[in-house]
């Protein structure tokens, strides 16, 4: 397939792209905005590939989106304003990529008759839960403007597929970690700034849960449905491997060697989130499992940061 990945500089998208050009045979054409959390860089290795074309550009841009769409067979829409804090701080970007973005290329995959069209989204979408884990069919309940904004791209790429059989599917993935995620986040923000003597900001008390996946186990998952995933269905995509933020701080101060002191309580996000867990059993079905242990996971995003 000649894959269309948009998002594909940025943290996920970028770790996708590589695994399609070193481990399938597909060939990719990204497209990025290049936004602040994009970067040329996360994809070096595999920039000048042949089989591989990088082209700057918004999602929202119909002009740049539609000959692109032309040639694909296949969309992977990465692309997103990805950080709940700047969600909080201002929505309008987040619609404007989110939303809008994800309109444009639905409808240039619905005039080019693409043959899969594959949404990535999020746990965030259903919104929090104290126990039990979300199923794809659970009701969403997102309670941040990220969230809300993903969870209407989700709905919008669903309806295309009941409104014109657009062969749409959608990923819902836990928190991702590894190397290349933008330093904005939990992991990456509290690697650099325990190694550098610094105070780890920790909203609230601390006992909010995330469930961790290491990156390429996602994107592992997001290459099994592209490739078998039933059009029209949802997967959940997660690691089943759930930690409160206390906890992900002390394993980061511990491996990197710093002081436990530097945890520091800080005031909790609005409307923080308490907990996600998502109910994997249809990827599962698929064949998909994680392959990466948090403490794996951890130790080799550590080594990629201090280097
Ligand atoms: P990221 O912020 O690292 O990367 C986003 C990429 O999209 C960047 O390269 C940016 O330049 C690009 N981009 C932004 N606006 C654009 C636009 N209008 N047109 C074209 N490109 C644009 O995000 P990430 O963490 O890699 O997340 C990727 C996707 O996965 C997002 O859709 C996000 O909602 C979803 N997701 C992320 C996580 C996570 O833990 N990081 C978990 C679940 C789902
Ligand atoms: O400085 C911090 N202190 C802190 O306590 C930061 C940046 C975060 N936190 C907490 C908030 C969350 O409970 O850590 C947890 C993780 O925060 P983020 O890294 O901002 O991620 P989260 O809000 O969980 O969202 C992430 O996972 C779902 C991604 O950013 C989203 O794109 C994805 O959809």
């Amino acid at each position: 397939m000649h894959v269309l990945v948009t998002g594909g500089a940025g943290f996920i998208g970028s770790a996708f792209v590589r695994l399609l050009l070193e481990e399938t045979s597909h060939t990719v054409t990204t497209l990025d905005a290049l936004t602040y959390a994009g970067s040329k860089t996360n994809l070096e290795e595999v920039l000048e590939y042949d089989d591989h074309e990088f082209v700057e550009g918004r999602i929202e841009d119909e002009a740049a989106v539609d000959p692109l769409v032309a040639e694909a067979d296949a969309v992977v829409n990465f692309a997103a304003e990805s950080h709940v804090d700047r969600s909080i701080d201002g929505a309008a970007p987040f619609v404007q990529t989110n939303v809008a973005g994800t309109q444009v290329l639905l409808d240039a995959s619905r005039r080019h008759d693409v043959d899969r069209f594959v949404q990535i989204s999020t746990d965030e979408v259903y919104g929090q839960t104290v126990k039990g884990e979300f199923s794809e069919t659970d009701r969403l309940r997102p309670r941040n403007p990220y969230a809300a904004t993903k969870a209407s791209a989700d709905l919008l790429a669903l309806s295309y597929r009941t409104t014109y059989d657009l062969p749409v599917i959608v990923t819902r993935s836990s928190n991702n970690f590894g190397p290349r995620q933008h330093p904005e986040k939990l992991i990456p923000k509290f690697i650099t700034r325990a190694a550098r003597g610094e105070e780890l900001p920790l909203y609230g008390d601390g006992t909010n849960v995330r469930e961790w996946t290491y990156v390429t186990d996602n994107c592992r998952g997001i290459t099994t449905v592209l490739e078998q995933g039933e059009a029209g269905d949802i997967y959940n995509i997660g690691s089943g491997v759930e930690l409160q933020n206390i906890e992900v701080a002390q394993h980061i101060v511990d491996a990197v060697g710093a002081s436990r002191d530097l945890i520091t309580f800080v005031e909790d996000r609005p409307g923080h989130d308490q907990r996600y867990a998502l109910d994997t059993t249809s990827i599962r079905e698929l064949g998909w499992e994680p392959e990466w242990s948090f403490e794996a996971g951890l130790e080799r995003t550590i080594e990629y940061y201090l280097s």
